[in-house]
């Protein structure tokens, strides 16, 4: 393949990484099919809880009364105190003007009910195709939960796999971080579990993971752990790892998703909005990724300060995959050095984003603003090779964007054809 010369290198890099289909590997959305589960439109964007919490240092309002709106009235007034009173500068803000942007709605007239209006006699179905069409977001992993008495209906009536550009991926945060809910959870589904760790105990919430994971073809077990997070300790979360959730990934050949470093609910007012980030203990990944050198482990971490060693880390274990900027990391600066420094130690060999997306439009914003920082990290880099004699071709370049926003992930968890 020609290589190409140095002053077309970031040209064709930007153009690339805006094209190039992504599988979003962690998101909290869902396929049509799960009815109201599937958030989309106007009001919803201006409620995500990102902006929820970014309108409350605007106000004195109490939380209560917020929460007893309507939500358009919430959007109203998250409009005006995020749009209307100051600039819309914040992340989360910025993007919701990049989705109207995108789907060509004019905001000169800074109208909320003109807006609105843009949204009008659409169909789920027909924004879920604008938007993968838009975004170039090809294929989505949901985050799926059994005990949801919404998305179970679903799923038991076969319709959860209907649309083939949503993968499921169990989440078992209850088994390992409620476990007195997750006892009566698992008996209302009509396993034969104690609160006692018992051997009977064990085999059933093996025998449900495995029932689920068959059911939904989960790719994944997920789970979001506290920042306290300490593996090997004496205590539930490693015996349910060592005794139930490895084993089951092992069995079924499939990844422990582990997102670390959340503390959930610091302000409970906030409710979704009230959660906080927290640092981990790296070495718990470690010791997870020893004892276990054929089990796969899809990593990210929510505090900053544990980012480089975690990409370290990664050098270490093959059977560790970094992924994502998670939640307060995902903005524009450190998804900047992140990344940076993730391709420094270790290539493309990565997964340098998911978008954990909760309303559909914002899959437009998440993957614009990454793919544009993705794709200027990687141009710097060409062009440092190229001054070392190292020229890149355009299959070179297609290759590595690829393996990042899409391949690396299949391949990972061992259905490298899921990536054509
Ligand atoms: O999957 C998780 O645990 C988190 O990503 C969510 O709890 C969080 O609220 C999400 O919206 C963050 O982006
Ligand atoms: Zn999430």
């Amino acid at each position: 393949a020609a290589a190409l010369p140095f002053d077309q290198v970031r040209e064709k890099t930007m153009q690339l990484a805006y094209q190039t289909p992504v599988t979003d590997m962690h998101t909290h959305l869902y396929a049509p099919a799960f009815d109201e589960l599937l958030l989309w439109g106007v009001d919803e964007l201006l409620t995500y809880h990102y902006l929820i919490s970014e309108a409350f240092r605007w106000s004195d309002e109490p939380y209560e009364q917020f929460w007893s709106w309507t939500k358009k009235e919430q959007a109203d007034w998250i409009w005006k105190k995020l749009f209307i009173d100051h600039s819309p500068v914040s992340e989360a803000a910025t993007g919701f003007l990049t989705i109207l942007h995108r789907l060509g709605i004019d905001t000169t007239a800074r109208n909320l009910d003109e807006i609105r209006a843009a949204f009008s006699n659409i169909t789920t179905e027909q924004q879920v195709d604008r938007v993968m069409e838009v975004s170039k977001v090809r294929k989505i992993v949901m985050t799926n939960d059994p005990f949801d008495p919404l998305e179970r209906p679903v799923w038991d009536t076969n319709q959860g796999k209907a649309d083939q550009r949503f993968y499921a991926a169990l989440r078992v945060d209850n088994l390992l971080n409620n476990w007195q809910q997750a006892v009566q959870d698992l008996q209302m589904l009509g396993y034969d579990v104690t609160a006692e760790w018992t051997e009977k105990t064990k085999a059933e919430v093996r025998r449900f993971l495995v029932e689920w994971i068959e059911k939904i073809d989960a790719l994944y077990l997920a789970v979001s752990m506290t920042g306290d997070f300490a593996y090997p300790a004496d205590d539930h979360r490693s015996r349910m790892v060592d005794e139930v959730m490895v084993p089951v990934c092992q069995q079924k050949s499939i990844p422990f998703a582990l997102m670390i470093g959340v503390k959930r609910r610091v302000n409970p007012g906030l409710q979704l909005a009230g959660d906080m980030s927290m640092h981990s203990d790296v070495s718990a990944v470690e010791a997870l990724c020893r004892n276990y050198p054929d089990q796969k482990f899809l990593i990210t971490m929510l505090a900053r300060e544990n980012q480089h060693e975690l990409a370290v880390l990664a050098r270490k274990f093959r059977n560790l995959m970094v992924f994502g900027c998670w939640w307060f990391l995902h903005i524009e600066s450190m998804v900047e050095e992140m990344t940076r420094f993730r391709m420094e130690l270790l290539g493309t060999a990565m997964i340098p984003q998911h978008s954990d997306c909760r309303v559909f439009e914002q899959l437009i914003y998440k993957w614009e603003h990454s793919r544009t920082i993705i794709g200027n990290v990687l141009a710097d880099k060409y062009e440092k090779l190229h001054r070392s004699g190292w020229a890149v071709s355009e299959a070179d370049i297609s290759r590595d964007l690829d393996d990042m926003l899409n391949r690396n992930f299949w391949n990972f968890i061992g259905c490298p054809e899921e990536a054509n």
